[in-house]
């Protein structure tokens, strides 16, 4: 089992929900956590409960920002987790603007981070790059069109960096949860509290701690085992289009 003390670990996405929960588990493991998002009181909030930790205010769409937080610092662990979806329209009536913020956070913000840490793990030959995916990059449902593509996308970087990168000492991750409840619904219904309340009522989901138990499990394997792929669904859905309440 490999020991996280002194190591240092990025996580984007950590004011909030599942970055919130593996920037926790990782610094309660030793490990010393940049606190990575735009929301800076959140962040001095979590950074007073984790002695050691980090606050960098960051917007990922902003690529200057994000290569002039980034460069030329060393991180053992980057957990590429900020993330979010607009709306649930049909593709047809979707809104340019909706799938523009979806498209420059899931996929333009996650390669600017990931093109900044990349080089130098592979120098060092030694690394854990944890990607953020979502069973929306398994399967399409109705109304989850651009997210889905977002995380389609996620899915291939994923797969691109094993054979790109490979070989070279450093393991790469996909954890890919179904529902989760976390701020993620009250972000896509553009702050709709009932509407978002809806997705995890009378639903046993999963909760940010489930994931972060998963992360932690791929990060402190032995070095010559990689977890690849993490597929985690809450035991009551069954597909993203199959979720059975009425068990909570
Ligand atoms: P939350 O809304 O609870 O948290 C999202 C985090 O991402 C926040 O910390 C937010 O911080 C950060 N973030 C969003 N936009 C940006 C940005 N432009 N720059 C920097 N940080 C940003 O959602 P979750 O915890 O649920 O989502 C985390 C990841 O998990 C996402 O990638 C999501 O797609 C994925 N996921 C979520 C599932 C779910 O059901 N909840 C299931 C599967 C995957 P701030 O606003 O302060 O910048
Ligand atoms: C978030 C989970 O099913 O709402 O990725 O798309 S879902």
């Amino acid at each position: 089992m490999q020991d996280l003390k002194q190591r240092s670990a990025l996580v984007t996405g950590a004011s909030a929900g599942i970055g919130r929960a593996i920037a926790t588990r990782l610094s309660q493991a030793g490990a010393h956590v940049v606190l990575a998002a735009r929301r800076k009181e959140r962040l001095e909030a979590l950074q007073a409960e984790l002695p050691g930790s980090e606050v960098m205010q960051l917007d990922v769409r902003d690529r200057k920002g994000v290569e002039a937080a980034l460069s030329g610092r060393k991180f053992d662990i980057a957990v590429l987790n900020a993330g979010m979806a607009r709306g649930v329209a049909a593709i047809q009536d979707g809104k340019l603007e909706d799938w523009d913020e979806m498209l420059d956070t899931n996929v333009r913000g996650l390669l600017a981070v990931l093109r900044t840490v990349l080089p130098g793990m592979l120098e060092r030959e030694s690394g854990d790059l944890l990607l953020l995916g979502s069973v929306a990059g398994r399967q399409v449902y109705p109304g989850g069109n651009i997210y889905c593509a977002t995380k389609h996308a996620v899915r291939a970087i994923y797969e691109a960096l094993r054979l790109d990168a490979g070989g070279k000492g450093v393991r790469f991750t996909t954890i890919d949860p179904g529902i989760v409840e976390t701020e993620f619904s009250e972000v896509r219904f553009s702050g709709d509290r009932e509407a978002a309340a809806a997705v995890y009522s009378d639903l046993r989901s999963l909760q940010p701690g489930d994931v972060a138990d998963a992360a932690l499990f791929a990060l402190t394997r032995p070095a010559h085992v990689n977890i690849g792929e993490i597929v985690l669904w809450p035991t009551d859905q069954g597909s993203t289009r199959d979720v059975h309440r009425g068990r909570a």
